[in-house]
C-alpha cells in the first residue's frame, strides 16, 4: 500500500497521483460508505492496485466546489458578463476564510471595459488590496498573467467562480495545450451554462490548480450567523474595539464597526453586504 493524493473524480472511479507521479484509477473500499466516508479531489489516500484503503486526515474542506487540501483559492469574478458583483465576492471572500484557505481576487475580462469603467472598478476593489491580494486579467491582452503564475508557483489552488467567469479560459491562457472546453454564455438567459462538470486537479508552475463547474447559486451550508463576522478580516479587527464581545454590528451601542462606516474607513457597500449575508445565513437556517 502507498500514499498517494486524489486529484480526479468521474463517475465513482478516483484517479489517484502517487509520489513518483505515477496514477492510478481506483475505488473506494465497500465500507467507505457505511462509513460515510466520501473521499473528494484533494484528498490524501493510502491506495494500492485498484482500492483506497484509508482516507487520511483533512486540513480544509469546501463544499462547493467539492475539494479539499488546499493552499489558496483564486476567486474569479469577472468583471462584465457577467457583471461583477461585491456581494458575490464578499460571500466567497467569506466562505473561503471561514475554511482556513488564503483568498486571492482575480478580476477577469478587464478588455472588455471602458478605460473610465475599469478606473472605476479599481476604486471599488481599492479597499481590498488592504486585506486581500487583487489581480486584474485578460485572456486577451494577458494583463495579470505573470502575477498569477507568480501567486499560484508551488501551491495547490483552487479556481472558484461563477459559471462563466473565465476560469478553464485563465487556465487554458497559462498553458494553451490543456485545452480546456470554454463557452460563450447564453446572454438572452443572462447567465451562463456549466461548461466545466467536474473537479480536477491539474499539474502546473510547479503546483497544483483545480478547475472547477462554476455555479449559479453557493450557499453557506454550515456557517451560523455569528461566524460570519470572524470572516471578514476586516471586522474581526475592528470588532475587538466594540464594547461587547459578540457585537454582530447590527444595532449594538458603541460599535466600532459602525463608528468606522461613519467615519469614512469601512466602504458602506461592504457593511451592507455584510448584513445581507447574515440575513441570507438566518433565512437558510431557517429553511435546513
Ligand atoms: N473578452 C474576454 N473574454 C473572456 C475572458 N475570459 C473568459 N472569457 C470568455 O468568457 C466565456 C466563459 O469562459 P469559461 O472559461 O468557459 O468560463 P468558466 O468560468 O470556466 O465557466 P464554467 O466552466 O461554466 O464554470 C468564454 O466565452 C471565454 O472566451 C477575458 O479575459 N476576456
Ligand atoms: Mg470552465
Ligand atoms: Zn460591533
Amino acid at each position: 500500500m502507498k500514499k498517494g493524493r486524489i486529484i480526479k473524480l468521474i463517475g465513482g472511479l478516483y484517479t489517484v497521483v502517487d509520489e513518483f507521479h505515477q496514477t492510478k484509477v481506483v475505488k473506494p473500499r465497500g465500507i467507505f460508505r457505511h462509513w460515510k466516508l466520501e473521499p473528494k479531489v484533494g484528498d490524501y489516500v493510502m491506495f494500492d492496485d485498484d482500492t483506497i484503503h484509508e482516507l487520511l486526515p483533512r486540513v480544509n474542506d469546501l463544499t462547493r466546489p467539492s475539494i479539499c487540501n488546499v493552499d489558496q483559492a483564486l476567486l474569479i469574478s469577472s468583471s462584465v458578463q457577467p457583471d461583477f458583483s461585491s456581494l458575490l465576492l464578499d460571500k466567497f471572500l467569506a466562505l473561503v476564510e471561514f475554511n482556513h484557505i488564503l483568498p486571492i481576487i482575480v478580476i477577469t475580462k478587464i478588455d472588455l471595459l471602458e478605460k473610465s469603467q475599469l478606473i472605476d472598478l479599481k476604486s471599488r476593489l481599492e479597499y481590498y488590496q488592504k486585506y486581500y491580494k487583487v489581480i486584474f486579467f485578460s485572456t486577451k491582452t494577458t494583463e495579470g498573467l505573470e502575477e498569477i503564475k507568480q501567486v499560484i508557483n508551488d501551491k495547490v489552488n483552487v479556481l472558484t467562480g461563477q459559471t462563466g467567469a473565465g476560469k478553464s479560459s485563465l487556465l487554458n491562457t497559462i498553458d494553451p495545450s490543456l485545452d480546456i472546453e470554454t463557452n460563450e454564455i447564453s446572454l438572452a438567459l443572462g447567465r451562463g451554462k456549466h461548461t466545466t462538470r467536474h473537479v480536477e486537479l491539474i499539474p502546473l508552475e510547479n503546483g497544483w490548480i483545480a478547475d472547477t463547474p462554476g455555479f449559479s447559486k453557493l450557499e453557506f451550508y454550515d456557517m451560523k450567523d455569528f461566524q460570519l463576522k470572524d470572516s471578514f478580516p476586516d471586522l474581526f479587527q475592528l470588532g475587538s474595539n466594540c464594547r461587547f464581545n459578540g457585537c454582530l454590528h447590527l444595532s449594538e451601542p458603541d460599535c466600532a464597526v459602525k463608528q468606522a462606516v461613519d467615519e469614512g474607513h469601512l466602504p458602506k457597500e461592504r457593511y451592507q453586504n455584510y448584513i445581507k449575508l447574515l440575513e441570507e445565513i438566518r433565512l437558510y437556517k431557517k429553511k435546513y
